[in-house]
């Protein structure tokens, strides 16, 4: 049977992470690479063992032999280059945040809708097991009456003014930096599990380092700098962001996210408070969900095929107790995706779609204007 052909746009660190994940599917094939210049295009390709490379993305749309795109280019390529992919009747799955502003990404919602291709977007947080057990306590309302969500999105990848990286400039990655970048992930997780939609917000950010270190020579995310050959220069972009948010039940929320803690490495954490009990799921500690109540001892869940829900078990490959965390969220991300793709049909609702990227952009134009105003600001809806 014909495999199905996969091109990777964009070589770096999330890049490779796609390439390393559809490489678990055994019917998909990386087939290509596009990365900006040639011979860059072609060091990439060689040294991630894919046939083809292309120097210039409108080549590889051309490719007739390419059945799925996946963006990983820098943010401020997402829009132009996904309306490209669609446009080329590509199915197509894009980093997020889905584009730079919410207009934009309005127009990919309704180019998605009008093609008859699968789109998608990697917010993979949502492909983690113990996400889907939670979730599935709260629609089971074993939680209860959901309250309260407290959450916070925390790295620290960025706490030194020598670090530096194409994410900071607005021109790249977008106006808005950790609230785009990290905060994205945590609204989308925070609506996925609940079910419940922000529809009110109001925002502090902050800029902790105004000036940084910018390096003559490119920075992989997450790669530390130095003062040698660097120039200092100002930064426009918030690495600090906190907001209180309503929901549409009436439930309230509390959100952290910031680049800028010592210690947290991708620090990801969910709190749900429900009129039953809480549960807590970290990032960084996956496979463990933190149950509470008030007259019983508290319950660890692990992550193991005789413990969680029944439909949790196509998230999870190994028995408990062996290792399985981001990677894995991103295997079993494309594992759901392809699946739509082969079998021509509507992805699982754990894949991300262009109108739930287009509901997080309007989130974020909320958080932004509530910032500058100090009031409380209301989220639009989806038009
Ligand atoms: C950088 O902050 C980043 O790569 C995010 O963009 C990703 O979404 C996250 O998974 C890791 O950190």
């Amino acid at each position: 049977m014909r495999k199905i052909k996969a091109a990777i746009l964009g070589a770096g660190f999330i890049g490779q992470a796609h390439i390393e994940a559809v490489r678990r599917l055994s019917f998909v094939e990386v087939v290509a690479i596009a990365q900006s210049g040639q011979d860059k295009a072609e060091q990439s390709a060689k040294l991630l063992n894919v046939p083809k490379a292309y120097g210039n993305y409108m080549d590889l749309l051309k490719d007739p032999e390419i059945d799925v795109i996946h963006n990983c280019t820098p943010n401020y390529l997402h829009y132009e280059i996904n309306k490209q992919i669609l446009l080329h009747g590509k199915h197509l799955l894009s980093e997020k945040p889905l584009t730079l502003t919410s207009e934009e990404a309005k127009e990919l919602y309704h180019l998605a809708k009008e093609k008859n291709l699968v789109s998608g977007i990697n917010f993979n947080y949502r492909q983690f097991p113990m996400v889907q057990h939670l979730r599935g306590m709260v629609r089971d309302n074993e939680l209860g009456d959901i309250r309260i969500v407290r959450g916070n999105y925390l790295q620290d990848w960025l706490l030194y003014d020598t670090d530096y990286n194409w994410r900071l400039e607005p021109e790249y990655g977008g106006k808005t930096r950790a609230i785009g970048d990290i905060g994205s992930h945590l609204f989308d997780l925070t609506q996925y599990v609940t079910g419940m939609k922000i529809t009110e917000v109001m925002a502090d950010t902050a800029i902790m380092i105004p000036q940084r270190y910018k390096p003559l020579k490119e920075k992989q995310t997450f790669q530390n700098g130095g003062k040698e050959n660097a120039s200092l220069v100002d930064v426009s972009t918030e690495d600090y962001c906190s907001v209180l948010v309503k929901f549409d039940n009436g439930a309230r929320g509390v959100f952290t996210v910031s680049q800028v803690s010592a210690g947290s490495k991708n620090a990801l954490v969910l709190n749900i408070d429900g009129s039953v009990a809480s549960g807590t799921w970290k990032q960084e500690e996956p496979f463990r969900l933190t149950i509470r109540y008030r007259d019983k001892p508290s319950e660890t869940v692990l992550r193991d095929p005789g413990l969680v829900k029944k439909e949790v078990l196509p998230f999870l490959h190994y028995p408990g107790g062996h290792e399985e965390g981001w990677t894995e969220s991103l295997k079993n991300m494309m594992q759901n995706f392809y699946d739509a793709v082969e079998g021509k049909m509507t992805h699982s609702d754990s894949v991300a779609s262009f109108a739930e990227g287009y509901q997080i952009m309007l989130i974020i134009d909320a958080i932004v204007k509530s910032a500058k105003t100090g009031t409380w600001e209301k989220v639009e809806s989806i038009s």
